[in-house]
């Protein structure tokens, strides 16, 4: 749509002539290197050449980003807002270059060019699978061509470096942006002020909240290219600064120099750090600051956008606008739009709720219980005040419905009520995510299902028509491409050509592949190459479990088995060599898990050393996993293990990068696991374990894991080396508490799919052998994997909920 208005900035001149010939692009690296840095190529660090090649790649992609902004300004579209607190973008240099196409340019031009892109920082501003997701699919909305812009928290320290001593987790701040970050653009005019605590008055029949404590949300934003095309969107992060006057000067006049800025430490506090829990609910009070802190922020952004582009007038809000709540994190949007809405700019409340609720969805994340967030009413009433009244007035119109639906249902009601009753007062913010969305959606279809037929039941039963699937996805750039470029090259070659980089679905084309003896053996060298890389024994099976730890994910379940195979050894058995790859973080108070990571490494500690055992076993545990080191690793793997219990994983994402790189997935019937092998076909995937249904009636039934122990000999073999020293120097203490979680509780019936798991393991260890039929199954796993692309993911999202047009970009 034309709105006959132009850019405000023509420039008038062609900034394209940055040019990409090697005199163009070596010019401009030096001229970063002079002019931003200060230095020469002789007297450069690894550091200056680092930074004067990003920001050389950075305007190439910025003069992109003008154009973008040109078009998208002409079409004024209907745009898409992210919102979520968190986002694992990766390493930004090596994507950049390919989406540049100046990879080639920058070899030549950069005098060592390993050194200095191994300089290049990831931001890691998540935790796991949620916050990648969203980086993923803001990747997937850029080659999409869609409007969109992703707001987040700039925090300060990223999620928590991971180091090991003594083989346990010992965390680490990470200060990721201490030496810069040339891939970002600070927006300080576009700052925004934010309100907490203070109270709420009557004027002229009006709410009016006047907080007691302000702080400025300055933004900054980082380039979010889209691949083979011009398109280059936004990621607008916000930093919290103190408001101009929380300097104290009657303190520091006073001589009272710490106390003069304690306001300002205070407000600068909200974006400091991440909180490194990916699913239990802690209840702090900074983190509910954080999470309005980006709302409150980013809604008065896409207003600010919305009235300029639009003359303010609401009827095209809801119209123009679609924001996704990235879990329930972000979800405090639902109150202050209403708040701005009614308060701010005097809409009536019907109206008002008609634009909020026509503008939002919600992508629920979990099924555990006690992920699923609440905040104590004291706490809500104390920071945000004039919200809780909202939440109030949106329950008890919400409830007067349901009363309306299901006259007499008290038991109902108090399900559905946004304010859970007992033991304390608490909001609930998913019941307050559902009632204020257009759209709600859960991220695998058996996820999707479950929420509907539990977690979200009733309000599914109340408006079926609202509940959606969008099955995950993962970019297959920063997946396939960059991370493995060999085999990312055979493919292309197979295939003809590199289209199925923006269609993934073009992987089918390999099947036939699978029956073609010079491809198999081309894709087994290119395995051995990347497990060389990633330093793992090239003719060992490489076996990995990748992901933060949970209980309900089974590392332990993995670990046992890990044990049975060394036991095994050293009886004489000489079972097909692997290696056992464990990684990931743990929440720092996570205790139960801290000791699976502690074990996980004594173990490690023991098969490594055995002369005897060496042959046939051995255990690898990098620290640090993240977006870097996973890319690593994926393209190394030969066996994917997706071993939670079923009906605990929401979808994984894991799983769908291990499959596109050729690794065969062992797993249990959970999350996106069914769709894989559904896709893949049952006999190029090693299914085991109780299916959802099962673990749920065992669970609610009386569960006794020490049955399991005693009827099995080599189960009980291997729980007992755990508790009997053998990986503790003789000490029978130091894992008592994994031991006792096992044999007493075992929540996630660990010993009941025990036997399942080593039948599937034995079943893995018979194809293994042989090299032909296993290369077949991972050339296929590969080839029908298409379908996990987030390219997928977001057309899904575009048709069933956000109704989006594509703009393109002029060249
Ligand atoms: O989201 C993960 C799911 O466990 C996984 O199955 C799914 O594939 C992925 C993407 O949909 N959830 C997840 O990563 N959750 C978190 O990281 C997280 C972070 C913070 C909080 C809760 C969950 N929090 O309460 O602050």
């Amino acid at each position: 749509m034309e709105t006959g208005k132009s850019p405000r900035h023509d420039p008038g001149v062609d900034l394209r002539a940055l040019g990409n010939t090697p005199q163009d692009f070596a010019r401009d690296l030096l001229s970063n290197l002079y002019y931003e840095r200060g230095t020469t190529v002789e007297s450069a660090s690894a550091q200056d050449m680092y930074d004067s090649l990003a920001r050389t790649v950075r305007d190439r992609l910025a003069e992109r980003r003008a154009r973008t902004a040109a078009a998208h300004y002409q079409a004024n579209p209907r745009w898409l807002y992210y919102l979520s607190a968190e986002y694992m973008l990766g390493r930004q240099l090596e994507q950049n270059l390919l989406y540049t196409g100046t990879t080639d340019l920058a070899r030549e031009a950069v005098p060592d060019f390993d050194t200095t892109a191994a300089q290049d920082v990831e931001p890691g501003l998540g935790n796991g699978g949620l916050g990648r997701l969203a980086a993923c699919l803001l990747d997937s909305l850029a080659t999409m061509d869609l409007p969109a812009v992703g707001y987040g928290i700039r925090y300060d320290l990223g999620i928590f470096k991971q180091d090991l001593d003594a083989g346990g987790q010992v965390e680490r701040p990470d200060d990721w942006a201490f030496q810069g970050n040339p891939w970002e653009f600070p927006a300080p005019d576009d700052n925004q002020v934010v309100g907490f605590y203070g109270k709420v008055t009557s004027v002229d029949g009006r709410r009016e909240w006047e907080p007691a404590e302000t702080v400025l949300g300055e933004p900054s934003h980082m380039l979010v290219p889209g691949y083979g095309t011009d398109t280059v969107n936004i990621v607008r992060l916000w930093r919290a600064r103190a408001a101009q006057g929380s300097f104290d000067l009657t303190r520091f006049a006073h001589g009272q120099y710490a106390e003069a800025v304690a306001d300002v430490v205070r407000s600068e506090n909200i974006s400091k750090v991440l909180y490194p829990d990916d699913s239990t609910d802690l209840g702090r009070e900074l983190r509910l600051k954080q999470q309005y802190f980006l709302v409150s922020c980013s809604l008065r952004d896409i207003i600010r956008r919305f009235s300029f582009r639009n003359d303010g007038n609401w009827d095209e809000f809801a119209a123009k606008t679609t924001i996704q709540l990235n879990d329930t994190h972000p979800v405090l949007a639902i109150p202050e739009l209403m708040r701005l809405l009614v308060d701010e700019y005097e809409l009536d409340w019907d109206r008002a709720w008609r634009i909020t609720h026509d503008t939002f969805g919600y992508t629920c994340h979990t099924l555990l219980p006690e992920a699923l967030e609440t905040w104590p009413v004291a706490t809500i009433e104390n920071l945000l005040p004039r919200h809780l009244e909202i939440i109030y007035e949106i329950n008890a119109r919400f409830l007067a419905e349901v009363s309306e639906r299901f006259p007499g249902d008290v038991a109902r009601i108090q399900r559905m009520s946004l304010v859970q009753e007992e033991p304390e007062r608490r909001i609930r913010m998913a019941n307050l995510a559902v009632v204020g969305s257009r759209a709600v959606n859960g991220v695998a279809a058996l996820h999707s299902q479950l929420l509907a037929e539990t977690t979200l039941r009733d309000f599914a039963e109340l408006w079926p028509g609202r509940f959606h699937n969008v099955t995950n996805g993962v970019t297959p750039r920063r997946f396939v491409k960059i991370a493995n470029p060999a085999l990312s090259d055979l493919i292309s070659s197979a295939l003809g050509s590199d289209a199925w980089l923006r269609d993934l679905s073009l992987l089918q084309g390999l099947e036939p592949f699978a029956a073609d003896d010079a491809f198999r053996a081309r894709w087994r060298e290119i395995k051995r190459a990347n497990k060389l890389t990633l330093g793992v024994a090239p003719d060992f099976l490489t076996d990995v479990i990748v992901k933060r730890f949970h209980e309900y994910k089974r590392q332990l379940l993995k670990l046992l088995h890990t044990i049975t195979l060394y036991q095994r050894i050293r009886a004489g058995e000489t079972p097909a060599p692997r290696t056992v790859v464990f990684a990931g973080k743990a929440a720092p108070g996570y205790w139960a898990v801290k000791d699976v990571i502690r074990l996980i490494n004594a173990v490690a500690a023991t098969v490594n050393n055995d002369p005897a055992v060496a042959p046939y076993l051995k255990v690898f545990f990098p620290a640090n996993y993240n977006v870097t080191l996973g890319q690593r690793i994926y393209p190394a793997a030969d066996l994917s293990e997706q071993i939670s219990l079923a009906g605990k994983e929401a979808s994984g994402t894991g799983n769908m990068k291990l499959a596109l790189n050729g690794a065969v997935t062992i797993g249990t019937l959970d999350g996106a696991n069914v769709e894989i092998r559904d896709r893949v076909g049952a006999d190029n995937f090693f299914l085991f374990g109780l299916d959802a249904a099962e673990a749920a009636t065992l669970r609610s039934s009386d569960y006794r894991p020490r049955d399991y122990y005693e009827r099995d000999d080599e189960l009980r073999a291997a729980v007992d080396a755990i508790g009997d020293g053998t990986f503790a120097g003789g000490d029978r203490q130091a894992f008592g508490g994994v031991l006792a979680s096992l044999l007493d509780r075992d929540e996630y019936l660990t010993l009941a799919d025990f036997r399942s798991y080593l039948d599937a393991q034995a079943e893995v260890e018979k194809v293994w052998l042989d090299a032909e039929a296993w290369t077949a199954k991972s050339i296929l796993n590969t080839a029908r994997s298409g379908y996990f692309s987030s390219d997928r993911t977001i057309a899904d999202y575009t048709r069933t909920i956000w109704g989006l047009d594509p703009v393109r970009v002029n060249p």
